[in-house]
């Protein structure tokens, strides 16, 4: 069942270094990250709606962080640029902005173990994280007993599993408490023990339960959870909340106990073993669907010493590292985001703390599209529905952002007339700009997930979800975006005014970043509009304005300008800075696709950028620039980033650091890996586009390309030896070869008929 993609070590994490060296499980709605404590273990434990914030008693005046009627600062802003006035620009901008009372997400509390193990120096130690078998598991020898702890996170039974057990009859004991709670109460009684309480910023109402099974005795005091001369023990824990994804008031009136007592009564009732089976197949129906292996020597080592000898440059163990973070990324997005649940956050769904980094939130300027990046090209669809789901449900509040700082109202006539958000948004619809416009200003954000969700039908075709959930939440934003487009005389273009490039330099007139952002969602949204028929009076508009947002314009050192005025004499550059990890000004490249081989002055104009930015950045940044660089062909250059992220921005727990960990780099990188691999945005599907001379030989399996296609292939001395191509939707398939690549034959085989065409290729 393994493939051996494991991270394992030999010695236990440490407690006060949480984000280097826990190993986590999860299962979308709820999550653990263990230490694999010998004497003590702690479980971090999280359940992704627990939030500080949004409406509530407390706060009864909750408006999404939106101020009112600033949309006329924003058209003097307007007015000011277009004058030159930037003296009051800068006076006017600390204007649009919105409230600071965000709030967080939180930990729920930590799990804590005490076992009763003999004294003494514990050999044989391991603890281990099954990618393979989405299981973790500890084990170790003490006073002649063998432990085994294990466990996993199951979506079908909305379950954790943990079992516990000795080598020795009735050697196993251990008392089980709850720490750094919410306010509470706690109960133990039975087998059962019970964790409920509130949030006491919002009163939101929250349940966790744990069930035992074992086959030893089980005592009840202090709220403490006692098991003594055990054997086996077998601990269901789940947990829920009261929190709704549904504005304007973001609660249910169900109370989460009568969610959690059922999902552990059901657990216990069908025991460890079958949990677990309804568990592996769920996932690995997911997670199996992708192999990839590189080169042909893989070391065997744990992940501290892996990534050690990574950086010494050991190649065998650079061909297990590269693969094992390849196929985490996929562990880690299967583990935080299922149908059902809101979208992984900036750290999937794992948070120890309860003022974790930008509060563990949805930022919406790279972090939460890099999440998703691999979702489709690595096999994993099934992953979205959360993305999609949470920005279906901003909609209605970003409407009343829309409104407050951009004037476009929705009416009854016109109920979806235009939503937004900005940089940071909460589970609460918490659409308005930040509390500084440095960073909180971010117009195009929202087109620029919808980049993300058009993906799904580019990928698998599937023209019902695109009607349904899909096409209106671009509709709209389309729609947002056709009325906030004014014309610029002195740039003779439709601009966006005024923009703010992510994170860095000064509020301008229709800066690239936003240009091409909307531009990128015109072109998505008429295609979008064409496969379903409809909306001809919109998509007539959005073809006058398409050629009219002329996004991209090179400058005159070569570089491709990230700002439309940064060549004129009174641009302001005291806030340029010159290696910022933001790339904005290249969405064109990636995850856009204006910015092709069929473009060349742009491309060199695109890596002329990059090399100008240079490499050294933070965990996500470097994520970026892998995709970007595969996006040019060139593998090597792109194997120096990955290189440079492993070595540099990764904790020996594989968690992406930026630091502190954030884990849109692992999802990034991931999905980069999968681009050098495959790629499919330019009409064609190009078999390892960006091929390093590191990966001489290799193969993969599964991953996919647009129009519905998986694909597997296999190389050596950099060039193709087989390669399958299933399609699922039996549409037209176009491949391209490597230049030197001579190849046999390629199998293509329509799901659809099964016919099996031979095509030799020479
Ligand atoms: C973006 C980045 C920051 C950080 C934050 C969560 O705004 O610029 O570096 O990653 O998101």
């Amino acid at each position: 069942m393994s493939n051996g993609n494991v991270i394992y070590f030999d010695h236990e994490g440490d407690f006060s270094l949480w984000e280097q060296t826990c190993l986590p499980i999860g299962n979308g709605y709820i999550g653990a990250s263990m230490f694999g404590g010998i004497r003590t273990e702690r479980i971090v434990f999280n359940e992704k709606t627990l939030w500080a914030g949004g409406p509530c008693e407390n706060r009864p005046d909750y408006y999404g962080g939106n101020k009112r009627d600033r949309y006329k600062y924003v058209k003097q802003v307007q007015e000011e640029l277009k004058n030159g006035s930037y003296d009051k620009v800068l006076e006017l901008l600390p204007k649009l902005t919105g409230d600071g009372d965000f709030g967080s997400y939180l930990l729920l509390c930590d799990m804590v173990i005490d076992f009763n193990v003999p004294n003494g120096q514990a050999s044989n130690y391991r603890r281990a994280l099954d990618l393979d078998k989405s299981l973790y598991t500890c084990e170790f020898e003490i006073g002649g007993v063998k432990y085994t702890r294990e466990a996993f996170a199951s979506y079908p039974a909305r379950i954790m599993a943990f079992r516990f057990s000795a080598s020795q009859k009735g050697k196993l004991g251990f008392s089980l408490w709850v720490d750094k709670t919410h306010p509470c109460t706690i109960d133990a009684e039975g087998n059962l023990m019970c964790y409920s309480g509130y949030v006491e910023d919002n009163g939101m109402r929250f349940d966790a339960r744990a069930m035992v099974q074992t086959d030893g005795e089980i005592l009840t005091t202090g709220g403490k959870l006692i098991v003594k001369d055990a054997t086996e023990a077998v601990l269901y824990l789940t947990a829920a909340t009261d929190y709704e994804m549904k504005y304007p008031d973001y609660r249910s009136n169900i109370d989460p106990a009568t969610v959690t007592i059922p999902l552990v009564q059901a657990a216990s009732m069908l025991g460890w073993d079958a949990l677990y089976q309804e568990h592996y197949a769920d996932y690995s129906s997911i997670f199996n669907r992708v192999e990839l292996k590189l080169n042909d020597e893989e070391a065997d080592m744990p992940a501290d010493r892996l990534i050690e000898a990574y950086r010494r440059g050991e190649r065998a163990a650079m061909n297990k590292l590269e693969s094992l973070y390849f196929q985490y990324g996929r562990y880690l997005l299967i583990s935080s985001s299922r149908e059902g649940s809101l979208p992984a956050n900036l750290q999937g769904v794992w948070n120890e703390s309860n003022t974790p980094p930008w509060c563990c939130d949805y930022h919406i300027n790279v972090n939460l599209q890099m999440n998703y990046w691999g979702a489709y090209n690595t096999n994993m669809a099934e992953t979205v529905p959360p993305l999609v789901d949470f920005l279906d449900s901003l909609r209605e509040p970003g409407r009343i952002t829309a409104k407050e700082y951009y004037n476009i109202i929705s009416t009854e006539d016109q109920p979806e007339n235009g939503w937004t958000a900005h940089t940071q948004c909460s589970p609460f619809g918490w659409t308005a700009p930040g509390w500084d416009f440095y960073w909180g200003w971010s117009t195009a954000a929202v087109a620029w997930l919808m980049q993300n969700i058009w993906e799904h039908y580019e990928f698998t075709g599937d023209k019902r979800y695109l009607a349904e959930k899909i096409y209106p939440i671009m509709r709209e934003s389309v729609r947002f975006y056709t009325q906030w487009l004014i014309y610029d005389e002195k740039q003779d273009r439709f601009v966006s005014s005024p923009t703010y490039s992510p994170e860095h330099g000064p509020a301008t007139i229709g800066n690239t970043y936003e240009q091409s952002l909307i531009a990128q969602l015109f072109e998505d949204f008429l295609k979008a509009a064409e496969a379903l028929n409809t909306d001809p009076e919109l998509c007539h508009r959005v073809k006058e304005l398409l050629p009219r947002l002329k996004p991209y314009s090179v400058g005159k050192t070569g570089l491709l300008k990230e700002w439309y005025e940064e060549d004129e004499p009174d641009f302001d550059s005291s806030k340029v800075q010159k290696n910022h990890r933001h790339i904005s000004h290249l969405m064109g490249l990636y995850p856009g696709k204006y910015i092709n081989h069929s473009r060349p002055e742009l491309m060199q104009a695109a890596i002329a950028t990059m090399n100008d930015r240079g490499d050294e950045s933070t965990g996500w940044a470097r994520a970026y620039k892998i995709n970007l660089w595969a996006r040019t062909g060139d593998g090597n250059r792109t194997y120096k980033l990955l290189n440079g992220l492993l070595s540099s921005c990764t904790f020996v727990n594989l968690w992406d650091f930026h630091p502190p960990f954030q884990i849109d780099g692992n999802f990034g990188a991931s999905a980069g890996i999968a681009e050098m691999l495959v790629q499919s945005h330019e009409g064609v599907i190009r078999l390892l586009p960006a091929l390093p001379d590191e990966w001489k030989s290799g193969s993969f399996r599964g991953l996919c390309a647009r129009g519905g296609f998986v694909i597997n292939a296999s190389w050596e001395n950099g060039e193709i030896v087989s390669a399958e191509v299933f399609s699922k939707n039996g549409g037209e398939c176009r491949l391209e070869l490597p230049a030197n690549g001579i190849i046999e034959k390629i199998i293509i085989n329509t799901g659809k008929n099964e016919k099996e065409i031979i095509m030799p290729v020479k």
